[in-house]
Order: structure tokens, then sequence, then C-alpha cells
């Protein structure tokens, strides 16, 4: 044994030792333990973690920018208060991330650079109008509904901070799909013209929201992995099929129509829905999306504008510290 560890090189030595962690590791996670910032991780972990946390992060914040259209014009001060309590909820998940996303140790403005810069993702969804007030009860109720459903499981996910995160995020997004569920329900039973717009608004979401759930199994190449670390507890497709199922109901009851002709339900009472459009998502991952291009500059803009107040933040932080220093002194 002695003679072995001599004649290894030290490249061998940490291989050996990162093997043995590595199996360590993935047993803490296959007896569902929590893995924790300072533990060790697998590279591509910490990496895929990084990825997933931020892009969700970055999604919080551009996902503000639709329904930030309709502040000024919501129909009543009871729906102007709503949405304004949202789309601030929305901005405080995007902080809660960035956060956890920093505990994996790329800072939250590098993560941000990378996002003005183009060369980071977010969801696809927030790549499209919100054309009416309609609009807004769709993305609370689709939308929302869509992020619960991909997100409950988040909070069992294995890493700890990521977890936590995902419990305040849920309760609050619980409370968005209400709130655009009951626009959705006053439309659809006001006038003709009211009814009209829901269904419109339903027309368009519809699809898009389906490719929220990421690309079909086969395709998704993230999958295996993440599935083995218990980062995704279901897959796109099993997430994707849940939504619809939970969904059809409240379109009936809502006396509003899927824009899915083909739609049945098979045997086991899962609705089968007809192909997506796979060629549409791609062109929007790729920036050829309807609002890509306003929403990177809506989202400079609003980082160049905030400039001072990080200045600010920095200067007075550093102020306090030479102060704290000399007290101490
Ligand atoms: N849009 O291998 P997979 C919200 C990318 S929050 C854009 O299947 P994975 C709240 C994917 O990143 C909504 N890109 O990836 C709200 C990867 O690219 P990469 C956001 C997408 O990670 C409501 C590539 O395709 N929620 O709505 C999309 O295993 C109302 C291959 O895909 C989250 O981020 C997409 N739709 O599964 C706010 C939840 N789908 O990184 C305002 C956390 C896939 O290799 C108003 N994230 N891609 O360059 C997840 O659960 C997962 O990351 C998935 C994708 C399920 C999104």
């Amino acid at each position: 044994m002695y003679t072995q560890a001599l004649n290894t090189s030290d490249t061998d030595d940490r291989n050996i030792e990162d093997a043995a962690r590595a199996g360590q590791f993935q047993a803490r996670v296959d007896a569902d333990e929590r893995i924790e910032p300072n533990d060790w991780m697998p590279a591509a972990y910490r990496k895929t973690l990084t990825r997933q946390i931020s892009q969700h992060a970055h999604s919080e914040i551009v996902g503000m920018l639709p329904e930030g259209n309709w502040i000024t014009r919501a129909p009543t001060l009871r729906r102007k208060a709503a949405l304004l309590a949202k789309v601030q909820d929305e901005c405080g998940h995007g902080l809660y991330l960035y956060a956890a996303a920093e505990t994996l140790g790329t800072s939250r403005e590098e993560l941000v650079d990378l996002m003005l810069a183009g060369k980071a993702k977010y969801s696809s969804i927030f790549n499209y109008p919100t054309l009416t007030w309609a609009d807004i009860g769709a993305i609370g109720w689709l939308v929302d509904g869509a992020a619960i459903m991909n997100q409950i499981p988040l909070c069992r996910c294995s890493y700890g901070p990521y977890a936590r995160a995902m419990i305040r995020v849920c309760k609050e997004e619980s409370f968005h799909q209400r709130q655009g569920f009951e626009i959705m329900l006053t439309l659809s039973r006001g006038s003709e013209e009211q009814k009209a717009m829901a269904q419109s608004a339903l027309d368009r979401w519809w699809w898009p929201v389906l490719m929220m759930f990421g690309p079909p199994d086969k395709a998704s190449q993230h999958s295996d992995t993440s599935t083995k670390w218990k980062i995704k507890r279901f897959s796109n497709d099993e997430l994707r099929q849940k939504f619809v199922d939970a969904t059809v109901s409240q379109a009936q009851f809502l006396g509003l129509t899927i824009p899915d002709p083909g739609m049945k339900q098979d045997e086991a009472g899962h609705w089968v829905y007809s192909a997506i459009d796979w060629n549409e998502f791609n062109q929007v991952l790729a920036g050829n999306g309807p609002c890509n291009r306003d929403r990177l500059a809506a989202r400079r803009k609003a980082h160049d504008e905030g400039a001072w107040v990080r200045e600010a933040a920095q200067t007075f932080a550093e102020k306090r510290k030479q102060r704290l220093a000399a007290q101490a002194a």
C-alpha cells in the first residue's frame, strides 16, 4: 500500500482522491442529504447549478418587463396595487437567486454582465409581447402556473441554498397565479369584448408557455446529469404533461378554449397535445423572438441608469468600513 502510494504521481493522487470524493458526494445525494456551499462538490455540479440558477435569476429580472409594461395602465387601483406587488416580488426572486448562485463562487456582477452581453439565457417566455390587459391575466395564470409546476420540485433540489430560496418563491408564485386566474375569470365573465380579449391572450400564450418547460426529453442535454444529482426531480416532458393536465379543467371553468383542436384525453386521463413548434423555440433562444432585442435593450438601459446607485452604495460601504476601523483602533 505504502509502495503503491509512493509510485503514484501527484495527478494520480488527485484523481484517486476526487473519485473517492465524487463517490461520497453521490452517496449523500442518493440519501437525500442537502449539499451546502462549503461542502466538496464535483466541478460539473457547481457549473450546472450556476448555469441553471443564474438563468432562473435572469428570467425573474427580465420577466418584470412584460408586466411592468402594464403597471401604469392597470384598469383599477386594486389591480394596479396587485401588479406592482407582483413585479416587486419577481425582483426579490431574482435577488434571492443571484445570492444562491453567488454561494457557488460567481459574483452577481459577473452573472449580470453575461446576461447583458447576451451570453446567458433567460426564459424564452419573456420574449413575447403583452398586447392587452388580458395578457397580464394570462401571464399570472399560465406563466406563473408553469413556473410553480417546475419550481415545486426544486424545493427538494439537492443544493441547499437553491432549495430554500424556492420555498419562499413558490409561496409568492402561488399568489401570482391566483391573481392571474382571477383576472381571466373577471374578463371571461364580462362583456363579449372582454371574453374575446381573454381568449386571444390564451391563444397567444398557450404554445410559448408549453415551451417554458424546455426541449423535449430526447433533446435535453442536461437532464441526465441533473437528474442523477437530484437538481431535477422530473423531466421536461413530465412537467409539461402535469401542467397541461392541470390546466385543461381550469380553461374549461373559464369557458375558454385551448388553441389545440386535436387535443384529447388518453385512457390514463392525460391530455394528449399536438406537436410543439420547436423551431419557434430555437429561434427565440437564438435571439430572434418577437421581443428579444427590446428586452436586452431595456435591461442594459436600466443597468446604465442604476450605475450611480451602485457607486453610491459602494462609496458608503467603504466609508463605513473606514469609520469602523478607526473606531476599533
Ligand atoms: N428558455 O438540457 P435542457 C418564471 C435551455 S421563472 C430559455 O433541458 P435544463 C417566474 C437550457 O437552459 C422561469 N432557455 O436544460 C416568473 C439549456 O441551455 P444551456 C424560469 C431554455 O437546465 C413568472 C438548453 O436549453 N424558470 O417564470 C428553456 O436541464 C411570471 C437545453 O435544455 C427556471 O429557470 C427556456 N424555456 O432544463 C417571472 C426554472 N428551456 O444552459 C415573471 C429553473 C431550456 O445549455 C413573470 N430552470 N432552455 O445554454 C429549470 O428548471 C431548467 O433549467 C429548465 C431547462 C427546465 C428551464
